[in-house]
């Protein structure tokens, strides 16, 4: 069935604001009138959260593999597609996913170094015909989100997460993919400048959106 409503995604570094904008956003569309469902990745559905769970905090003594953790973000992506993100755009329900296949491609693609080309190919298995209307990538220097992460981290008791544990150079690559795959589809993914203050921001997205919704 066609979709009748836009689908978003956030994508960008750790602490780039991609929370804090998606419940901005999700005020002002509201405030529209519109219908909007909020929902994040890995995540998203009772089973995808016990995904997430696994790739973010697993700590047993068996190593949890690559592309283990590759086929569960695209397992818990699989349920999330089908469970929840398509019944809410074919109800006419606008969706704001907090990461998607973007960060598949920076994260296990150029940070844990999977094989590119199969990653995609699973990217597109696990989400069928449901690509991102737009996707903005609120980009940051790496220094400044693992600062911000650091402080929210400490506030909120997160210390075992396995993805945010990773060093620098990590990071630098996911942050690099992520500018390559705006490079290569920029009618789909809007760059936009992570440095700015949460306002002027938040402006930036509204262009963006507003832009969007006109073209519906
Ligand atoms: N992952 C993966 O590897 N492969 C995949 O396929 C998928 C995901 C889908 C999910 O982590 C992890 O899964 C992620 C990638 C991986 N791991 N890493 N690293 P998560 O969901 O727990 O966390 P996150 O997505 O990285 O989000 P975050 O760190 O919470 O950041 P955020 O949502 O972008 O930022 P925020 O919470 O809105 O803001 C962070 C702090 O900065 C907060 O204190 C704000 O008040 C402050 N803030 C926000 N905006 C601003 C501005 N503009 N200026 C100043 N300060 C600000």
């Amino acid at each position: 069935m066609a979709r009748k409503a836009l689908f978003i995604t956030f994508e960008g570094p750790e602490g780039a604001g991609k929370s804090t904008q998606i419940k901005l956003l999700k005020e002002y569309l509201e405030s529209q009138g519109r219908k909007v469902l909020v929902t994040r990745e890995p995540g998203g559905t009772p089973l995808a959260e016990n995904f997430r769970n696994i790739v973010k905090h697993y700590q047993g003594e068996e190593p949890l593999y690559p592309p283990t953790e590759l086929l569960l973000f695209e397992a818990a992506r699989t349920q999330h597609v089908n469970y929840v993100i398509a019944p809410a755009l074919q109800n006419n329900i606008i969706v704001l996913c907090d990461r998607f296949i973007d960060s598949t491609e920076a994260y296990q693609g150029a940070g844990r170094a999977q094989n590119m080309d199969f990653l995609r190919q699973l990217n597109g298995y696990a989400i069928g015909e449901w690509v991102p209307d737009l996707t903005l990538l609120i980009d940051l220097p790496v220094e400044v989100g693992l600062q911000r992460a650091a402080a929210r981290v400490a506030h909120i008791v997160d210390h075992n997460d396995r993805l945010e544990a990773e060093k620098i150079d990590f990071h630098q690559r996911v942050r690099a993919a992520y500018l390559a795959i705006a490079r290569r589809e920029p009618q789909r993914v809007r760059v936009l400048d992570g440095s700015l203050d949460i306002e002027a921001l938040f402006n930036a997205v509204k262009q963006q959106v507003d832009d969007a919704l006109s073209e519906l």
